[in-house]
């Protein structure tokens, strides 16, 4: 048993945080997330108590550090949510998103109860000293109004349970995996880095100019960062930086207001662009000019640039995968290693069918698809020796296994052009953020590799072409009734939704189409590409109907 006291401050800590009336909680795509205007009636603060509780519990099995981001990423600005970051900064192991859900599901006069079951539970095999065994939990937040609220209540679950923490204040969520990562790995073979925002920086900054070494960016690049996290702390890495006259880049940061917390999100950033397959409003670019976008937290980010005829061209997700793999396949072969690593790229459904194409048939490399959602796609991307993931919107980065670092740090070099290959390789395993998929860091790789091929984002594009898509958010009664499978490209419930997908993908030609529901907003959304612009619209209007007509009350 658990003292007595520790049980009782579980009580009176969570007595401000009840579970409002009727509401049911459900960890999603990645942690939980909902509305949380009204701040303290919407009953986020009894979710972000109970993952106070379970960070502890995680920290004490772990014997390691734990990590907890309040962030709502590319939401709206009135939502917010909560990610858990395991020991070595991936997402939460998803055998505890269970747990997690039945906690938060959990009312205040049964939690401390529930708290000593889960510790129990999870520390069975352990020795009983477990009990004491010291937990660390390290936290931060994003930019959103209701964010100094909610670490209110996680700080008061943490104090109940006598967890020493860190309050780290705002950084971007992959920096928080930084630092999780970094604190757990501090003095052994394995470390990762400097545990603080500083460390961040000059680890990448180091990275990036070794592997810029003779190469020239090609104009500035614009940076859109949603309202959000990102724009103070991609101002705060520039100072790092050498500039485009030192032979670094040029970042224009744009959307940067966080005085203003509503803006967040609003008609820009990462989501708004892939979504909309359209610029911010509010840019000033002209054509030709390399932009980007990253979403609310700065985890995702997205590429386009309009032409001379002023049409707008994304370069997603699916690109930074492909440019990414290109280059790292060319400089393991330059290298003369490439026969001893196995490069793979990692897609979810909504990858364009032209990209997954283009991997197998061009670049010849195999592709594994998953359900959405980072946790899956690492996991997928961890069985390669350089794993490349991306979600096409713009969530992504690339693992190097153990046995690719040796490679590449014990390879000794035979000519010059070898010698910098592997300068550059052993670069970019400091300059990927492989904790997690980090849009700072994803686009600092990205500009190095056009650099490196002196690419236009014209020439990027023309790698191959997409097929014309078309994303659509529908609202349904109770979207849980969708349920899906095959990696999310088909349902299999409720019956005979699927079959009407089918009929509609077949009346188009190179017509795919798939539903399922978003496990961050409350939607199903669908994603349809077809041969034509105004046959991949029918098609995702199509299905949309079919979702409206299944998903009605
Ligand atoms: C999160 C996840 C992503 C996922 C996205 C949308 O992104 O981390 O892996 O693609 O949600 O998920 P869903 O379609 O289930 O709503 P972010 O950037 O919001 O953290």
């Amino acid at each position: 048993h658990l003292p007595p006291d520790l049980l009782a401050a579980v009580t009176k800590g969570a007595e401000p945080y009840p579970i409002p009336p009727g509401k049911k909680y459900q960890y999603g795509t990645a942690g939980f997330r909902m509305k949380a205007a009204g701040i303290s009636n919407a009953g986020l603060d009894h979710v972000i108590y109970t993952v106070g509780l379970i960070a502890a519990a995680r920290s004490k099995k772990r014997n390691a550090t734990i990590g907890v981001m309040i962030t709502a990423s590319h939401n709206p600005a009135d939502d917010n949510g909560v990610k858990l970051v395991d020991p070595m900064g991936d997402m939460l192991e998803q055998s505890w998103e269970g747990l997690a859900t039945t906690l938060a599901n959990t009312p205040n006069d049964k939690l401390a109860k529930a708290y000593e079951e889960l510790v129990n539970d999870t520390l069975v095999d352990e020795i009983r000293q477990l009990h004491e065994r010291p937990a660390k939990v390290v936290f931060a937040r994003d930019t959103r109004a209701s964010g100094p609220y909610l670490i209110t209540a996680l700080k008061a679950a943490l104090d109940a349970v006598k967890v020493e923490y860190t309050d780290y204040g705002l950084l971007t969520t992959p920096q928080l995996h930084y630092i999780v990562r970094c604190v757990n790995t501090l003095n052994s073979p394995y470390a990762f880095g400097e545990p603080t925002e500083k460390g961040y920086y000059e680890k990448m900054a180091t990275a990036f100019k070794t592997v810029m070494h003779g190469r020239a960016i090609q104009g500035p690049l614009t940076v859109d960062c949603a309202n959000g996290v990102g724009a103070p702390k991609l101002k705060e890495l520039i100072k790092y930086l050498p500039s485009g006259k030192e032979g670094g880049i040029d970042i224009k940061v744009v959307n940067d207001d966080v005085v203003r917390p509503e803006a967040l999100n609003l008609d820009c950033g990462a989501d708004y662009v892939k979504t909309k397959q359209r610029s911010p409003p509010s840019s000033a670019a002209q054509p030709g000019d390399r932009c980007c976008s990253l979403d609310g937290d700065a985890d995702r980010v997205v590429y386009y640039y309009t032409d001379e005829s002023k049409t707008f061209h994304l370069l997603d997700g699916d690109r930074i995968a492909t440019l990414g793999a290109v280059f790292l396949a060319d400089m393991t072969r330059v290298a003369g290693i490439d026969q001893k690593l196995k490069i793979g790229i990692v897609q979810t459904a909504y990858a364009n069918g032209a990209a997954t194409e283009y991997v197998e048939k061009v670049l010849k490399l195999p592709v594994t698809i998953t359900p959405t959602g980072v946790k899956h796609l690492h996991h997928a991307a961890a069985r390669y020796d350089i794993g490349v993931y991306f979600e096409a919107n713009g969530h992504g980065t690339v693992l190097f296994s153990d046995n690719a670092i040796k490679v590449i740090k014990e390879a000794v070099p035979k000519s010059p052009g070898q010698k910098h290959a592997l300068e550059s390789l052993r670069a970019c395993i400091d300059l990927i953020n492989q904790a997690v998929g980090d849009a700072i860091s994803d686009l600092l790789f990205a500009e190095v590799v056009l650099a490196h091929k002196s690419w236009t984002p014209e020439n990027w594009r023309n790698t191959y072409i997409d097929l014309p898509n078309r994303l659509v958010a529908v609202a349904v009664h109770d979207r849980s009734i969708f349920k899906a499978t095959d990696a999310e490209r088909r349902l299999e419930s409720p019956k005979g939704a699927q079959e009407d997908i089918d009929r509609c993908c077949q009346m188009y030609v190179k017509g795919r189409a798939f539903a399922r529901a978003s496990g961050t907003e409350d939607v199903v959304r669908v994603y349809a590409e077809a041969h034509s612009k105004t046959e991949a619209e029918k098609l995702a209007s199509q299905v949309a109907e079919v979702i409206k007509k299944y998903g009605s009350a």
